[in-house]
């Protein structure tokens, strides 16, 4: 075994003990992922803004932070390249929930608001939507069977963690998650597309459909507006540059 794998693993295992305490570690200027916490030391890889790790210590030496990357094993990034948080947890933004308590979840009372016709219901007592007809923005694709759709977070829950959303209380967060008071929010959108969407920003994604671009990054910025959430540089660069090209 390479000494390379075996400090890789050595690390990933102390990462699952501290789990408890995990951070992550988000790049947001172009930087160097290197071998030692110096600048003469040897770059493992570039990193580029967006590129998360994970972080092994939260200590910073020399100004660097050590960090585990899924191409790159173990090095040190230069830490006013970087911001650090808690790693993110799916189960703190719960969802889909049944706020109101009428049976359907915010999935099905998304899916209800946005079909273009009314929908189906798979029993009688109207929980559950079988069909309806749906318009994906992300691709203009339309559907009638719910089960090709995902309902999008417009600002993904692990975007808008890192974007200041770790702080909140367990509360908002599943407030944020399952918020339908503005229609942009979440949106019905092609199973497949929120999956190449992932985490990203409209630096790194943006939809295929070109018309609803600039509404897409309108929507964004609104939203993270909205909730105070950060915008990096890039992501401001980004809408600048969609916005220039709206009618
Ligand atoms: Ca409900």
């Amino acid at each position: 075994m390479s000494n390379k794998i075996m400090q890789f693993l050595i690390a990933l295992l102390g990462f699952c003990v501290v789990e408890a305490n995990a951070h992550d570690l988000v790049v947001t200027s172009t930087s160097n992922f290197r071998e030692d916490a110096t600048i003469e030391s040897e770059i493992i890889l570039k990193l580029t803004p967006g590129d998360e790790l994970f972080l092994l210590e939260t200590n910073k030496h020399n100004g660097y932070y050590r960090a585990l990357h899924k191409d790159g094993g173990v090095g040190w990034v230069w830490g006013s390249n970087v911001v650090i948080y808690p790693e993110y947890v799916k189960s703190d933004w719960r969802h889909w929930i049944d706020v109101d308590g009428d049976c359907q979840t915010t999935r099905d009372e998304v899916l209800i608001e946005e079909s273009e016709i009314p929908v189906t219901f798979k029993t009688n007592n109207n929980c559950i939507v079988e069909s309806g007809r749906w318009t994906d923005p992300y691709t203009g694709e339309i559907f009638t069977d719910p089960k090709e759709l995902d309902i999008d977070h417009m600002v993904p829950l692990r975007n808008a963690h890192r974007s200041g959303g770790w702080e909140w209380t367990y509360q908002m967060k599943s407030g944020y998650a399952n918020y339908m008071a503005h229609p942009e929010h979440l949106i019905a959108v092609k199973a497949s597309a929120t999956r190449s969407k992932g985490a990203k920003g409209p630096d790194e994604w943006l939809p295929d459909n070109q018309q609803y671009r600039c509404q897409y990054v309108k929507d964004w910025d609104a939203i993270k507006n909205r909730w105070n959430l950060n915008l990096t540089e890039s992501e401001i660069i980004t809408i600048q540059e969609v916005k220039s090209t709206c009618p």
